[in-house]
């Protein structure tokens, strides 16, 4: 019999989880986080599956694994990942991680250089106990595209980047209220396979794969409301850093949000993330703040006798 123990804090923020794995992970060397990515994806993929999926995580769960840094600059590097594969970078996450890095006693001067995938993020504890993270710098990459979508017709939508790339989408007739998540994850799972089949893609031929809906608040002074389709086709709980990043690089764009303006995105689940940007040499660089909790410390057991020892997956 053999049992591996896996350490991990469990935090949620705005209402989506974040696991990050502090102990236990595979051993990914010493390469680039790219790099190390690429080998946990080609040899490690069990863990993954074993850290987020059922019968230990779920399909909303983001995992992260926190790693040594190869950026001498950065303090932390984190891979994330999700029940179906990998995030490059993960805004509620980041946000996660900085209070389980306080949680652990290890944010010294309550900031943090995080590396990820996509770059490096800044996170700062606020002392309302917020947390701000400066994000990867974000762009729209098209404006106002047209899909044909099976079952609904012509939809219009933003294509951008705020770390991973979205699908932004203002005119959609859909109300977004949590009652109708089974509706909003049909309407959005058809609006990803559209763009699929239609070869609309992020730059370099990327998959375009959350998509984001923007409709009228209901928190009291909230600038819109939104629902997120995530690629394993969980929808986000919180408002989505990534997909707020992106929402400030269309709106600043178009002329609708200045630096240093302050936009509060609601999400689904009523949480709020605010966020601003800044422009340095034409770069848009967002800043995202929102609220974490640390609701777990656990050891996740995989047992070889467990038919489910690497979660059950979906793909
Ligand atoms: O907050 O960036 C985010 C995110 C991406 C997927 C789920 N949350």
């Amino acid at each position: 019999m053999s049992l591996r123990r896996v350490s991990a804090i469990d935090s949620h923020t705005g209402g989506e989880p974040t696991r990050v794995v502090t102990a236990g992970g595979p051993d990914l060397g010493r390469g680039t986080l790219t790099e190390r990515l690429d080998l946990f994806r080609n040899q490690f993929d069990e863990f993954r599956s074993a850290v987020v999926n059922e019968p230990r995580g779920n399909d909303a769960m983001v995992g992260a694994l926190l790693c040594e840094p190869s950026d001498a600059a950065a303090d932390a590097a984190v891979i994330y990942f999700n029940n179906v594969g990998y995030l490059g970078m993960c805004g509620h996450g980041t946000i996660g991680l900085a209070v389980t890095l306080q949680y652990l006693g290890r944010l010294p001067n309550d900031c943090c250089r995080v590396e990820t995938v996509c770059g490096v993020v800044d996170a700062r504890l606020n002392p309302d106990g917020g947390v701000s993270i400066r994000n990867v710098p974000s762009y729209r990459s098209r404006a106002r595209v047209p899909v044909t979508v099976p079952g609904i017709g012509e939809v219009v939508g933003d294509v951008a980047w705020g770390g991973n790339w979205f699908f932004l989408v203002s005119e959609h007739g859909q109300e977004l209220s949590l009652a109708r998540v089974e509706e909003l994850t049909d309407f959005t799972w058809r609006i990803r396979r559209a763009l699929a089949d239609s070869g609309i893609t992020g730059n370099g031929g990327a998959e375009i794969d959350h998509i984001e809906l923007f409709g009228p608040p209901t928190v009291p002074g909230a600038n819109s409301r939104n629902f997120v389709l995530c690629p394993g086709k969980a929808y986000d709980r919180s408002p989505c850093g990534t997909g707020t990043s992106a929402k400030l690089a269309c709106l600043y764009a178009d002329g609708k949000l200045a630096p240093g303006e302050v936009w509060r995105q609601e999400s689904i689940v009523g949480t709020v993330f605010e966020g601003r940007v800044e422009v340095v040499d034409g770069v848009v660089h967002p800043e995202i703040t929102g609220f974490a909790y640390v609701n777990a410390e656990i050891e996740l057991i995989l047992d070889d006798r467990d038919p489910f020892r690497s979660g059950i997956r979906t793909t």
